[in-house]
């Protein structure tokens, strides 16, 4: 049963003082910590299915799905089980293991663009990886990026990020060299025109240009018909290498991501997320000609200790081939996330709130604003302090949302009728309440 109005946070208060003595800010990454929506993080003790329970016991439906990773629900029993067979065989060699290839193998038999892959341990090394590989293959300095997306915290994406480094033009943070800078270009996201413009303007110096391509780190943004194979010709005729950043999309949309359901493919491919089934995993592939650039077969140099860890290659493994075997689970978690934005869209009208609603599949975002939301700009015009309002009021009816109006919200197989209702409810409840 949900929590309907929380009895106490009281342990997750002392927790959160507690750890702000011994961790910046008490969270080992920015946007748990609830700064975006007001109020203090809830200290999580357990999961299940679609459900997570906090230190004193309060007990949430939550469409955060640890930020994409648990699309199977929490605690899946095939997961479980192949992560405690492997913890038996001790958790980390160090070494080649044959559970690194069968991993392999099955990310190029589902990802069409995929005919090499490296594994890592974050999107964040996925996404830098593939940005150096472009860069050594094509022999090319410069990158383009769109303005709302993120792709994790390396030095040369952190300009006009999404997610939690949402700022604007200069680097998005202290750290960040104009020297590193300096060869990152910025795109509005949806917009081709500026995108040629400044391939013309960088003739023969742009050594790719890297896009989520669904944007999830300005709340869910979609890209435009055309837009995608538009990045895909505009790359061809400058032999600059497109990458799909599907850390968040991969696994995700389809088993394929989102190269398959919208059918554009890339050079290169970053993935995270999914990929390591809640166990720190991220991997970057692509055609061979270009991954045979990576070392130890090519001159772009790449390491990690921890790369392809045993048990994070169970967990991932076990999610993967879940979803191969299954694909059924798509129809499922799409058919959930839409009953549920329809459900929302019914709450909103019925109260005459002005909102915008971006979905994908199992992803979808809700925007408190009147106009589209088609990139950075627009979604910067949303009511964040209302979005704040909203989320609080959520929280205390007993449903747990991504804590920032610049995240997506993820559908889990775990997510069946009776958690739809559930939702419903408290999402009518909070909208009357704000
Ligand atoms: P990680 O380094 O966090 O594994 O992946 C970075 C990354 C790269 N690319 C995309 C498209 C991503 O969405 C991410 C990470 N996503 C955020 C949530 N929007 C992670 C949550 C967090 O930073 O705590």
């Amino acid at each position: 049963m949900l929590t309907r109005v929380r009895t106490n946070t009281n342990t997750s208060q002392s927790l959160f003082d507690k750890a702000k003595r011994s961790i910046p800010g008490g969270v080992n990454s920015p946007v748990r910590a609830f700064k975006a929506v007001g109020g203090d993080p809830l200290f999580i003790q357990s999961a299940d299915g679609a459900f997570v329970t906090d230190v004193d016991g309060n007990r949430y439906l939550e469409l955060i799905n640890s930020w994409g990773p648990m699309i199977l629900g929490h605690g899946h029993q095939k997961v479980a089980e192949a992560v405690s067979k492997a913890v038996s065989h001790s958790l980390s060699f160090g070494a080649p293991t044959a559970i690194e290839i069968t991993m392999a193998e099955l990310i190029t038999s589902m990802v069409p663009s995929i005919e090499k892959v490296r594994m890592v341990n974050s999107g964040t090394e996925a996404t830098m990886s593939a940005i150096r590989v472009a860069r050594g293959y094509t022999g090319k300095d410069k990158f383009i990026k769109f303005e709302g997306c993120y792709h994790g915290h390396g030095d040369a994406f952190l300009i006009a990020a999404g997610s939690g480094a949402i700022t604007m033009g200069e680097p998005d943070s202290p750290g960040v060299t104009e020297g590193t800078a300096k060869d990152t270009l910025l795109a509005p996201y949806n917009n081709l025109d500026y995108v040629s413009d400044l391939l013309y303007k960088n003739k023969g110096e742009v050594a790719a240009i890297i896009v989520e391509p669904v944007a999830g780190n300005m709340g869910c943004v979609l890209p435009k018909e055309g837009f995608l194979e538009g990045l895909r010709k505009l790359c061809d005729e400058h032999g600059t290498l497109l990458v799909f950043d599907e850390v968040m999309t991969g696994f995700r949309l389809s088993k394929g991501g989102a190269q398959e359901l919208l059918n554009v493919l890339p050079d290169l491919t970053t993935l995270g997320k999914i990929i390591g089934g809640g166990l720190p995993v991220g991997a970057y592939g692509g055609k061979t000609e270009i991954m045979d650039y990576v070392s130890p077969q090519g001159p772009v140099y790449q390491a990690g200790t921890l790369s392809g860890n045993p048990i994070a290659m169970a967990a991932g493994f076990a999610t993967l081939t879940e979803l191969n075997e299954r694909p059924a689970v798509y129809e499922t978690i799409n058919k959930s996330a839409n009953a549920l934005v329809a459900g929302i869209k019914e709450n909103l009208e019925s109260l005459g709130l002005p909102y915008t609603m971006n979905q994908i599949g199992s992803m979808f975002s809700l925007f408190f604003t009147d106009q589209q939301v088609v990139d950075f700009e627009t979604a910067k015009q949303c009511d964040t302090q209302l979005f704040g309002k909203y989320f609080r009021a959520m929280l205390d009816t007993g449903v747990y949302l991504a804590p920032s109006q610049f995240e997506t919200l993820f559908v889990s197989e775990a997510i069946g009728q009776s958690e739809i209702d559930l939702f419903l409810e408290a999402n009518l409840n909070a909208l009357k309440s704000i």
